[in-house]
């Protein structure tokens, strides 16, 4: 096995828990147009791009629209969100999160951040924790979302190393699939149920031991 030289961390799920502020956008839209939707459907928008989310939700409730209408539904979503993103800071990051980007950045490992999100940037502007990265990939980075492995490749190239030499940490299963696709070590955070098959899994964020992933 190669020795890992690289960390990909998940925005959505492992750095901080936006889940909630998506969920509550999507859940005044679909309120605004008659539509059903609950917290375990939000489940599975987990890692899914905003367009993908919202083709799941027409879906669900039988709906067929415009390319345009469907652009601006997505839009309207976005802006509610962006609502709740104002409201974020340093107190938003998950539980146990800082103590690992510090001690991967002092061991000297090259570290990043591969989301879905297109406000990827907002979020990490306001978390106050760019400094903490060498590469930042978002929903503007790739044409193919997760599970595809595109992400996750072009955020090894970023950090000039091989997909063998990254350990990618997610809280999806879309996301652990396209890290296994890509070759690269997955961490699933979350129950099995959710996450799938991957190489390491932990309850949650402050559960990582990273000795067991790392040579520390
Ligand atoms: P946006 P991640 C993902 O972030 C979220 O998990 C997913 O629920 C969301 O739909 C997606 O970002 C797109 O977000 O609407 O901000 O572009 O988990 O890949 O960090
Ligand atoms: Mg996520």
């Amino acid at each position: 096995m190669a020795k890992i030289k690289g960390l990909i961390f998940d925005l959505d799920g492992i750095i901080t828990d936006t889940a909630e502020y998506h969920y509550l956008g999507w859940k005044q839209l679909a309120e605004e147009e008659g539509m059903e939707f609950d917290r375990d459907f939000n489940e599975k928008f987990r890692g899914v791009s905003r367009l993908e989310c919202l083709d799941l939700l027409l879906e669900k409730n039988n709906r067929e629209i415009t390319f345009e209408k469907r652009k601006r539904m997505a839009e309207r979503k976005n802006n509610y969100y962006n609502e709740y993103l104002k409201t974020i800071d340093r107190n938003n990051l998950l539980d146990g999160i800082f103590d690992i980007l510090q001690r991967s950045k002092r061991a000297g490992y090259k570290m990043a951040i591969a989301s879905a999100s297109k406000n990827t940037k907002t979020v990490i502007e306001k978390l106050d924790i760019g400094d903490m990265f060498n590469a930042i990939s978002d929903g503007y980075s790739v044409k193919k979302t997760k599970p595809a492995p595109d992400l996750f490749l072009h955020t090894a190239k970023k950090l000039n190393l091989k997909p063998e030499e990254c350990v990618v940490f997610e809280d999806a299963k879309a996301g652990i699939d396209a890290a296994l696709a890509a070759n690269m070590t997955a961490v699933g955070i979350g129950p099995e149920s959710r996450v799938g098959h991957a190489d390491y899994r932990f309850d949650s964020v402050k559960d990582i031991d990273l000795t067991k992933i790392l040579e520390f």
